[in-house]
Formats: C-alpha cells, sequence, structure tokens
C-alpha cells in the first residue's frame, strides 16, 4: 500500500472514477456493439443463418477473464478507500461535534466552541461525533465523509482541507422538523489563523482576571502594582501615563481610548522606560473580550454583559423559538416577560426570571400546553450565560 497516506478525497475519488470510467467504456462497447451487429447481420442481409456456433473457448475465457479483474480492480480500489477513510493519519487534531436538534456545535481542544467547523488547512482533522437526542449525519460532500450520528454511541471521520474557503456541512439525516436548519459550513483557515482563531477566542469568562489571563496579557502585566516586562495594569484607569508617540514625548490621562490603542495598536504610543515589545491583538480575534477587557481596566471589576442574542443563537434557541410571534417547536419568545403561560397540568403561570431560568436548566419540569416535551436540557450555560439569556429574552417585545 502507499506510503504516503491518501486524503479522503482521493480515496473515494479513484474509486469513483474507475467504476465510473469502466462503466462508460462498458456502456459504450456493449451499445456499439449491439447497434453494429444488429446493422450487420441484419435478417434483410441474411434471411438465412451462415453458421451456428456453439462453443467458443477463448472468447469464453475472455469474457470471464476481464470482467474478473475489472470487478477485482473495483474491489481493490473500493478497499484501499475504505480503509483509508478508517486510518487517522498521524498527526490530526481533534474536534469533539455534537449534534442535536437542530444544530451542531464543534469543540476544540482549546473548549473554545462555535457552530461552524473551523479546521486548519493542511491538517488532518478528525471530527468525533456524538449526538445528544436523535439520529443525525454529519455529511460533508467536499471531503467525501458522511457518517452517522448515533446516539449513545461514539462515531468519527476525518478528512484534511487542501486549499482555504467554506465547505458546505450537511445533517443528512432527517432528524424532525429543524432538520434544514443543521446546515452550517466547515470553514478551512491558514494554520496561523486557525492558531490565533482556537487561542484568541474562548468561551465567555466573568472574571476580568482570567479573561486577561486567556490573552496572555498577564505574562507581561500585573494586576498588584509591580512592573514586569510591561507597567502594571492595576488601577490604570485615570493614571498619567507618559508615552513616546514616535519622537514626541506625551502625558496622557489614561480613558477608554488609549487602552484600546494600546491594546489594538501597542506601537503607535510607547509607554517611558519600556520596550515595545507588546504585540498587537487584532480587534477581530478579541471579538466581545475587547469591550469586557475594556471594561474590566477601567472599572477594575464589572464586566460588560454577555450578549444573549448571540448566546441564544449559538445555543440553537432561535431554531425551536421565534421572535416574531410565530410558533416554531416551540412557543415565540415574542412578548414573553410577564405573560401567562399554560403549563400541563398546573394552569396558567406569569413569566418571571426564575420561570425563564427554569425553562432553561430543567425544561421538562414544566411544560408548556400543546407543545412536546422535547426541549433539550441547558446544564451546561455558566452563570453569566444564564443571566444574559434572561435578559435578552426579558427584553424581546
Ligand atoms: C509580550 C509582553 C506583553 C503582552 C503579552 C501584553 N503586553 Fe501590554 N505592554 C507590554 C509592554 C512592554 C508595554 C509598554 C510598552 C508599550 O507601551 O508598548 C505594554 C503596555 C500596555 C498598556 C499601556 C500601559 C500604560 O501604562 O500606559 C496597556 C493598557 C496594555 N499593555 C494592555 C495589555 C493587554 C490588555 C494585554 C493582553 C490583551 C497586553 N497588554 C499584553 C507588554 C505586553
Ligand atoms: C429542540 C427545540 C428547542 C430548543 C433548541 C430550545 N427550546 Fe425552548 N422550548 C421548546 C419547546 C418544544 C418548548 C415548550 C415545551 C416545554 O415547555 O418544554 C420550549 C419552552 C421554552 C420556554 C418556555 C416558554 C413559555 O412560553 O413558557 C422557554 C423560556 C424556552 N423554551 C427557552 C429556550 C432557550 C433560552 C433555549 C436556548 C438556550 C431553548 N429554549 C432551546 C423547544 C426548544
Ligand atoms: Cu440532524
Amino acid at each position: 500500500m502507499n506510503p504516503q497516506q491518501l486524503t479522503t478525497v482521493q480515496a473515494v475519488d479513484n474509486a469513483f472514477i474507475f467504476i465510473l470510467g469502466v462503466s462508460i467504456f462498458m456502456l459504450l462497447l456493449i451499445t456499439g456493439l449491439m447497434v453494429y451487429f444488429v446493422i450487420r447481420y441484419s435478417r434483410k442481409r441474411y434471411p438465412v443463418p451462415l453458421s451456428q456456433k456453439d462453443q467458443n473457448l477463448w472468447l469464453e475465457i475472455v469474457w470471464t477473464v476481464i470482467p474478473t479483474l475489472l470487478v477485482m480492480a473495483m474491489f481493490w480500489f473500493g478497499w484501499e478507500g475504505f480503509l483509508t477513510l478508517q486510518r487517522i493519519p498521524d498527526g490530526a487534531i481533534q474536534v469533539n461535534a455534537t449534534a442535536r436538534m437542530w444544530s451542531w456545535k464543534f469543540t476544540y481542544d482549546s473548549g473554545k466552541s462555535s457552530g461552524k467547523l473551523y479546521v486548519p488547512v493542511g491538517t488532518p482533522v478528525k471530527v468525533k461525533l456524538e449526538s445528544l437526542d436523535v439520529l443525525h449525519a454529519f455529511y460533508a460532500p467536499a471531503f467525501r465523509v458522511k457518517r452517522d450520528v448515533v446516539p449513545g454511541m461514539t462515531t468519527w471521520v476525518w478528512f484534511e482541507a487542501e486549499e482555504s474557503g467554506s465547505y458546505n456541512l450537511f445533517c443528512a439525516e432527517y432528524c424532525g422538523v429543524g432538520h434544514a436548519d443543521m446546515i452550517t459550513t466547515i470553514e478551512a483557515v491558514p494554520q496561523a489563523e486557525f492558531d490565533q482563531w482556537v487561542i484568541f477566542s474562548q468561551p465567555p469568562v466573568v472574571d476580568g482576571e482570567i479573561l486577561l489571563d486567556r490573552y496572555g496579557c498577564l505574562s507581561c502585566h500585573s494586576l498588584d502594582g509591580s512592573a514586569s516586562v510591561g507597567p502594571t495594569l492595576q488601577q490604570i484607569a485615570g493614571r498619567i501615563t507618559k508615552v513616546k508617540r514616535g519622537a514626541e514625548s506625551l502625558e496622557l490621562r489614561v480613558d477608554r481610548d488609549y487602552l484600546r490603542r494600546a491594546i489594538l495598536d501597542p506601537e503607535a504610543e510607547i509607554v517611558e522606560g519600556f520596550a515595545p515589545i507588546m504585540p498587537p491583538f487584532a480587534k477581530g480575534s478579541l471579538g466581545q473580550d475587547l469591550d469586557r477587557m475594556l471594561d474590566f481596566l477601567m472599572t477594575g471589576e464589572s464586566i460588560a454583559p454577555l450578549d444573549g442574542e448571540q448566546i441564544a443563537k449559538e445555543q440553537g434557541c432561535l431554531g425551536c423559538h421565534s421572535i416574531d410571534g410565530s410558533a416554531l417547536v416551540g412557543p415565540s419568545f415574542k412578548a414573553i416577560f410577564g405573560r401567562i403561560t399554560e403549563i400541563e397540568g398546573r394552569g396558567g403561570i406569569t413569566v418571571d426570571a426564575a420561570y425563564l431560568r427554569r425553562s432553561i436548566t430543567h425544561p421538562e419540569a414544566e411544560i408548556v400546553d400543546d407543545y412536546p416535551s422535547i426541549m433539550p436540557v441547558y446544564d451546561q450555560l455558566t452563570e453569566a450565560e444564564l443571566n444574559a439569556l434572561v435578559d435578552y429574552l426579558k427584553g424581546i417585545k
């Protein structure tokens, strides 16, 4: 077998193209011969048969041996393809995929998760597949992989993206009314971008110190007043800082804008007495965390609230709940706060924050009348995420 492993695309395409090629060749050969014989030996030309052969050993050998070889070759390509799909190459990174009605969640080693599958170009990726509810299937046509995602069982696929781009990813097993919402994409990005993305945009944290630590700020900055590689960040807001902007020396009061510049473009203004070695942080890689970081640095404590809408999207809530009043799989979120909701076997309950929390963490405890009890249990949300969700729901008018 080849010392260098095939990719899944090569493996499947080899088998496919070989079988297709043989089939087309046979189709043309047989049809051509048939037409030729029909004309050549038509009854008009030869009303009486010229000969009546019933034996030709060579012909029999030829049409036994050649098809046998062809079928064995088909088996060879198929078998090689099967083995390639089974054998995960060395150096593959792992991503865990969780399918649920009706969304995908991909979790990376760093703890980061996303609704699209991000992969580095040129590195094999092993995707571990698990389902939280019913049968789904992971189907990425561009990489020729398709595998059932079975509740209670772990399956996996691997593939390697050779070029960066955005590739379709489907659920290929009908899994209920929201099945079609399980379309997402595989985003293949250059390795450096992937590393940046996986490391620098991680799950939301609520503690400012953890947040700074996560981005590596604390390896150069202290929070206790001591200078290290960079100035301390303790009580930085409002402090007068001496910086060099080009050749110019300035004294600036630290405000939000200054902090933003110091993080996104540290080279523009260098704090006196320190080396210009702080790496710039791209706005995109910090995302929402930039504002939360600034909040923390400005106040020393509070962190901006998480974006509840974002969480609702990521968690798939909006696949089952509309915000425009239409009933999807679950009741609409429109004007949910304060309304009376009819609970099976218990009558009307006024929707308040506590009820919303219970609905999310223990949806099976109170079932809204006329709806099936299929809402997934969200017990993995952090306190902050839960609060953000409840605030978001409250705000939907
Ligand atoms: C490799 C070390 C290093 C890392 C990592 C680093 N910094 Fe810095 N930082 C410095 C140095 C050195 C300075 C002073 C020189 C300058 O202004 O660029 C500085 C300056 C600053 C200043 C201006 C401080 C003042 O007194 O005016 C702020 C604010 C700051 N960094 C925030 C951050 C944040 C937030 C992070 C993480 C997202 C971070 N830094 C990551 C080394 C680092
Ligand atoms: C698979 C579909 C599905 C998903 C995903 C889902 N829900 Fe639900 N949800 C339902 C159904 C069905 C009901 C009604 C039955 C019940 O009470 O369990 C419901 C009920 C609710 C209720 C009570 C509504 C009322 O009118 O009293 C709230 C609040 C709620 N969901 C919030 C959420 C949030 C927040 C998320 C995301 C974290 C979410 N749901 C995700 C299907 C879903
Ligand atoms: Cu599905």
